[in-house]
């Protein structure tokens, strides 16, 4: 097995291998630098998923407010015969942002793809979760390559030829990009899997503002805490001294947009020291930490087509509030 010019590692059991396409992670200093210099303040949501901000994802994700998650996955499995149907046989399958690799197990008895390639920058996470499906899976090869998604991978993957590349990427992550940048990650996804493969992906389709507005505002407060692990994740690693208690967590749905905002909103005028520098920050202002966008059906696929995927097939749940698109060409 081999990735570009690097060779994958065989691990136990015999059915994983492992590559690390990751050059040694620096620091995230000059990106919040950048952020918070800003006219309007605002830091990248990837920086949401240290140890602890992943945990409070998964304590979302668990919620009853939170519908994605569950909602996605009864689609899936509810569809998954269908899906495979659409799919065909000999596929390689290649996650984006694998996480846990919990949906694909909902997929993998109906689908029984040749190839898992599962793709995440939590090395420890990913290589722990692979060798679990690996064991559950002895029929399948499972593939853990450490590396970013956001990073071209078109030179560094080498599949078998005759297998149908169908990257998978549920979640919503996809809401989450701008949507000129969702064309342009779909682009790159249609080129990664050449003319006869895929793309199995999640959206989150538009609906009422109240089931929005309360997914963002659970009663639990982990969408609180999550947003607010932030300023305590630049605290613990960049030494700076933000108040937590300071600050509060402000999610909204911005209509004119069709977009979910996050924000971290400043109680009161106040001063932060990180690193060198310090940052102002006046009573009411906020960074802004991640848009959640989500699309009508038609807006998706106009979207999709845009990027090279002319086809298109959806499953939905029976209120419509997500969608599990998979297109080809
Ligand atoms: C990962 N992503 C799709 C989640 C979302 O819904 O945008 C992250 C999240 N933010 C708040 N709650 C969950």
């Amino acid at each position: 097995m081999k990735f570009g010019a690097r060779a994958a590692l065989q691990l136990e059991p015999r059915n994983l291998w492992t590559v690390d396409l990751e050059p040694a992670s620096g620091s995230i200093l000059q990106e919040v630098y950048e952020g918070l210099s800003q006219a309007r303040k605002q830091l990248p949501p990837k920086l949401f998923y240290d140890r602890r901000g992943a945990a409070l994802f998964g304590a979302i994700c668990g919620t009853q407010a939170y519908y994605p998650t569950r909602t996605e996955n009864a689609i899936l499995r509810r569809r998954a015969v269908e899906i495979a149907g659409e799919i065909g046989a000999d596929s390689a399958v290649i996650e984006f942002g694998a996480g846990q690799i919990e949906k694909i197990r909902l997929l993998l008895p109906s689908l029984r793809p040749t190839i898992y390639a599962a793709l995440d920058i939590s090395r420890e996470q990913l290589v722990q979760a692979s060798s679990r499906l690996a064991q559950d899976y002895p029929w399948l090869a499972v593939i853990a390559v450490i590396g970013d998604y956001g990073s071209p991978l078109e030179a560094q993957l080498t599949l078998p030829a005759y297998a149908r590349r169908v990257v998978f990427f549920p979640g919503s992550t996809i809401g989450n990009f701008e949507p000129e940048q969702a064309v342009g990650f779909l682009q790159r996804v249609r080129t990664l899997v050449g003319d006869k493969g895929g793309m199995l992906i999640g959206v989150d389709l538009e609906k009422p503002v109240r089931i929005l507005d309360l997914a963002y505002n659970d009663p639990e407060g982990y969408t609180a805490a999550f947003n607010l692990n932030l300023l305590a994740r630049l605290n613990r690693e960049l030494g700076a001294d933000f108040e937590l208690a300071a600050f509060e967590h402000h999610a909204f749905y911005n209509a004119d947009r069709s977009r979910i905002e996050m924000h971290l909103r400043s109680l009161r005028a106040q001063r932060v020291r990180i690193g060198s520098r310090a940052f102002a920050f006046a009573a009411g202002a906020t960074i802004h930490t991640e848009n959640s966008y989500n699309y009508t059906p038609q807006a998706f696929g106009e979207m999709a087509r845009a990027a090279g995927f002319p086809g298109s097939r959806m499953w939905t749940d029976p209120d419509h509030l997500f969608g599990v698109f998979f297109l080809h060409s």
